[in-house]
C-alpha cells in the first residue's frame, strides 16, 4: 500500500524525518530553502499534511490551491502564523506544540530579564572593545532583580513558569494581567496575584510579556503604557513581534523613560528596526527562546506525532481547531486524497 504523502517545510532534526519515514512518503527540506508562496504551493501538491513552522503564512490562498492537504501542524506553541479561521472553514486542521518548551522558554526569559537589568551584553561589549581600564563605583550598575516586583503580561503555561522562577527563586513579588484570571489553585501555583493592565504596568520593576499575538494584542504595549511603567523598569518580549511598538520602545530606551529591555522577537524579525539596534540598553537575540536541542527535538516530534495521530488514526494530540473534526469540509479533502467523492 502506497504511503501518505507528507511535506516537511524547513530542515528538522533526521530522526524525527526517519520517524515520519516510517508512517510517511516524506517531501523534506534539509537544505532549508526558504520557498516562495508559489514554491511552497508547489510542493504542497497531492500532500496529505505538512510540519510547519513559524515562517509560514497558511492562509485562504494557499489552503484554496492545496486541496488535499488536511492538516498543518506547526513546530511552534504560537500559531499566527496560521489563519486558523480560514483553516477551519477550508476543514484544515491545525497543531501546534504546548507544553515541551515551557520550562526551557521561561528559563529564557529570565536570562533576557538578567541581561537586561544587570546590563550583563552592555558590559561585555564595553570590555570587548578595551574600553575596560580600572574599576569605578558605579560602572554597569544596574537594577535590583531579587526582591522586586516582577509584572507578568499573559498568564499561560510560561508566564506561569516564569511567575514561579520569580517568587521562588528570585523572592520577587509577581503580579500579572491576562485575558481572563486565573483559577484560585493555579493562580496560588504560581504564587501570583492578578492585577489590572494599569497597575501592572505602573507597579513592575520588570515586565514580561508572554502574551499570544493577535488583532487584539497588536501594540498592546505603545508609547501610552510605556509612558506608565517606571523609567527604572525593564521591559522583557519573548512573546511575538508586534504586541511592543518597536519605535515607541526605542524612543523610551533612547530617552531614559525606560531603563533597558531584552527582545527576543520583533515587528518585522527578521529585520530589526535600526533604533533598536543603536541602543547600548536593549539585548536583543534571534527569536532563540525555545532553542535547546531536547526541546526543539521534543517540540519537532509533537508536530510529528500530531501528522501521524491524525492522518492514520483520526487523533491529534494537540489541535487547535478540533471543531474541523469530521467536519464536512474535512470530508470533502479526505474524499479527494483518497478518491472517493464525499456524500
Ligand atoms: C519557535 C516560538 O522556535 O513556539 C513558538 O511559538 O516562538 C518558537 O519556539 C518558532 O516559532 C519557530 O516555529
Amino acid at each position: 500500500m502506497t504511503k501518505p504523502r507528507i511535506l516537511v517545510t524547513r530542515a528538522v532534526f533526521s530522526e524525527v524525518l526517519d520517524h515520519l519515514g516510517e508512517y510517511f512518503e516524506v517531501q523534506s527540506n534539509q537544505a532549508d530553502e526558504i520557498w516562495s508562496k508559489a514554491q511552497l504551493v508547489e510542493r504542497l501538491h497531492g500532500k496529505l499534511g505538512a510540519l510547519t513552522t513559524g515562517s509560514e503564512r497558511i492562509d485562504t490562498e494557499l489552503l484554496a490551491a492545496s486541496p488535499m492537504l488536511q492538516i498543518c501542524a506547526n513546530m511552534a506553541v504560537g500559531f499566527n502564523n496560521f489563519d486558523l479561521d480560514a483553516m477551519t472553514e477550508l476543514g484544515v486542521l491545525g497543531t501546534n506544540t504546548p507544553d515541551v518548551l515551557t520550562q526551557t522558554t521561561a528559563d529564557f526569559g529570565f536570562a533576557l530579564l538578567l541581561a537586561a537589568a544587570r546590563r550583563v551584553t552592555e558590559g561585555e561589549h564595553y570590555l570587548r572593545a578595551g574600553e575596560w581600564r580600572r574599576w569605578r563605583y558605579d560602572m554597569f550598575a544596574g537594577a535590583e532583580v531579587h526582591g522586586s516586583t516582577l509584572g507578568i503580561l499573559g498568564m499561560g503555561r510560561i508566564g506561569q513558569a516564569i511567575a514561579r522562577r520569580g517568587a521562588m527563586g528570585f523572592e520577587m513579588q509577581v503580579i500579572y494581567h491576562n485575558r481572563s484570571r486565573l483559577a484560585p489553585d493555579v493562580e496560588a501555583h504560581s504564587c501570583a496575584r492578578y492585577v489590572g493592565k494599569e497597575e501592572l504596568l505602573r507597579s513592575a520593576d520588570h515586565l514580561v510579556l508572554v502574551l499570544p499575538y493577535s488583532q487584539q494584542s497588536h501594540h498592546a504595549i505603545g508609547a501610552a503604557e510605556l509612558a506608565m511603567m517606571k523609567s527604572t523598569a525593564t521591559l522583557v518580549n519573548i512573546a511575538r513581534g508586534g504586541i511592543v511598538d518597536d519605535l515607541a520602545l526605542a524612543d523610551a530606551l533612547g530617552h531614559g523613560r525606560l531603563a533597558a529591555a531584552g527582545l527576543d522577537v520583533f515587528e518585522g524579525e527578521p529585520t530589526v528596526h535600526p533604533e533598536l539596534l543603536a541602543l547600548k540598553n536593549v539585548v536583543l537575540t534571534p527569536h532563540i527562546a525555545s532553542a535547546t536541542i531536547p526541546t526543539r527535538k521534543a517540540m519537532a516530534m509533537l508536530a510529528a506525532e500530531n501528522l501521524i495521530g491524525f492522518l492514520l488514526l483520526g487523533q491529534p494530540v494537540s489541535p487547535l481547531n478540533p471543531q474541523v473534526l469530521g467536519s464536512p469540509q474535512q470530508v470533502q479533502r479526505k474524499g479527494r486524497a483518497t478518491g472517493t467523492p464525499a456524500g
